[in-house]
C-alpha cells in the first residue's frame, strides 16, 4: 500500500502578535509581577486584546477584566486596552482616584490625535469603521459632535454634511485594505477636497498580515485563521480569503478544527490574527499532523521589526 502524500501546511508570514499587542500584553504581565502577594488587584477595562486565550491566561494569573470604570473599586490600578479609550473615560478615571496605566496602541492613539486635530480645524471628520467595535467607540468619543461613522461605500455616497468643503476621514487601524480603498475612493468622489491622515491609519501589522494571506490564500485549498470571534482583524483575514477563492474559517485553537474542512486538501494556509499568540498556531499545526503527514511551509512576504516602548508608568519603576 502507497504511505499517503503529506499534505501541505503553508503558512503565512507576518501573523500573531504585532508591536501594540505584545506592548499591551506585557503591561498587564509587569503590573501582575509588581503587585503579587501585596494584595493590590490590576484591574483591566476590556478585554486587553480581542483573544480569548490571552485574556484567560491573564485571568488565571490575577488580572481582573471589568467592562467599565464602575466595576473598578476607587484609587484601584486599571490598565486601558490596546484599542484605546475616549477622552471621557479618562476624565472619569481621574475622578475616581484611579491610577491608569494606558496601555493603548501608539498606532491607535495617533488616529484620535488626528481625529482631535481635523475637528479643531472645523472639519466635518468620517470615521471609516465599524459600529460598536471599541475603537471606532472610542474614537467617536475624540469630538462626537463633528465625526460621523462610515462603514462602507454605499454610507460615503449618501453622506450629508454641514459643509462639503471642510471634510476630512480617518479609519479604525484593522479594516480591509480592499475594501477600504473603495470607501475612500467613494468619499473622495463625494467630496472631492476630503483630506485624509498624513499616513495610513491601517496599520503596518493589519496591511502585512493581509498581504501575507493575500499570498498564501492563492495557493491553498483552505485558510484556517487564528483568532477569536470579536478581533476584527481576524474576521478580515477570514474575509479576505475567502474573497480570493479559498474557503476559510476562523478558529480559536487546535480544538476548533473540522475534519471535513481539510479532507480533500492538498495545502492548508495557516495565518493568526495580531492577537493571536503563536503558540496557538503551532498547536494547530500539530493537530493537523493529527490528521495526516504533514509538510510546513512558511511563506514570508515581509519581515517585521516594529516595537514600541512600554508606557512610563510601567518602565520606571
Ligand atoms: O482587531 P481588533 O481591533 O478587534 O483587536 P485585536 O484582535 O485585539 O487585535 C489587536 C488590535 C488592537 C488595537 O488595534
Ligand atoms: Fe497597534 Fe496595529 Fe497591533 Fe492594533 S493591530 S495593536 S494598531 S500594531
Amino acid at each position: 500500500m502507497r504511505a499517503a502524500r503529506p499534505r501541505r501546511v503553508l503558512l503565512a508570514s507576518p501573523r500573531s502578535l504585532c508591536a501594540g499587542v505584545e506592548r499591551a500584553n506585557e503591561v498587564v504581565e509587569t503590573l501582575l509581577e509588581r503587585y503579587a502577594g501585596t494584595g493590590r488587584r490590576v484591574f483591566v477595562r476590556k478585554q486587553i486584546v480581542h483573544n480569548l486565550h490571552v485574556v484567560r491566561d491573564l485571568q488565571d494569573r490575577g488580572a481582573v477584566f471589568v467592562e467599565e470604570l464602575d466595576d473598578v473599586p476607587d484609587g484601584s490600578v486599571v490598565v486601558f486596552s490596546a484599542h484605546g479609550v475616549s477622552p471621557q473615560v479618562r476624565v472619569e478615571a481621574a475622578r475616581r482616584g484611579l491610577e491608569v496605566v494606558d496601555a493603548t496602541c501608539p498606532l491607535v492613539t495617533k488616529v484620535h490625535a488626528e481625529a482631535r486635530r481635523f475637528a479643531a480645524r472645523g472639519d466635518t471628520v468620517v470615521l471609516v469603521g465599524h459600529a460598536g467595535h471599541e475603537e471606532v467607540e472610542d474614537t467617536l468619543g475624540e469630538a462626537p459632535a463633528s465625526t460621523v461613522l462610515v462603514e462602507n461605500a454605499e454610507d460615503a455616497a449618501a453622506l450629508e454634511v454641514p459643509d462639503s468643503g471642510r471634510v476630512s476621514y480617518l479609519t479604525q487601524t484593522t479594516l480591509a485594505l480592499d475594501e477600504t480603498s473603495q470607501v475612500i475612493t467613494a468619499l473622495e468622489k463625494r467630496f472631492p477636497g476630503i483630506r485624509g491622515p498624513g499616513s495610513d491609519d491601517i496599520c503596518y501589522a493589519t496591511t502585512n498580515r493581509q498581504h501575507a494571506l493575500t499570498a498564501v490564500a492563492a495557493r491553498s485549498d483552505v485558510v484556517l485563521v487564528v483568532g477569536s470571534v470579536n478581533s476584527s482583524n481576524s474576521v478580515r483575514l477570514v474575509e479576505l480569503a475567502t474573497r480570493s477563492g479559498a474557503p476559510a474559517y476562523l478558529i480559536d485553537d487546535a480544538g476548533g478544527i473540522r475534519p471535513d474542512w481539510i479532507r480533500d486538501a492538498g495545502t492548508v494556509g495557516l495565518t493568526a490574527g495580531a492577537s493571536t499568540p503563536q503558540a496557538l498556531v503551532d498547536d494547530v499545526v500539530t493537530a493537523l499532523g493529527g490528521l495526516g503527514p504533514v509538510s510546513v511551509t512558511e511563506h514570508t512576504t515581509v519581515t517585521e521589526t516594529v516595537t514600541f516602548g512600554l508606557p512610563a508608568a510601567v518602565r520606571t519603576r
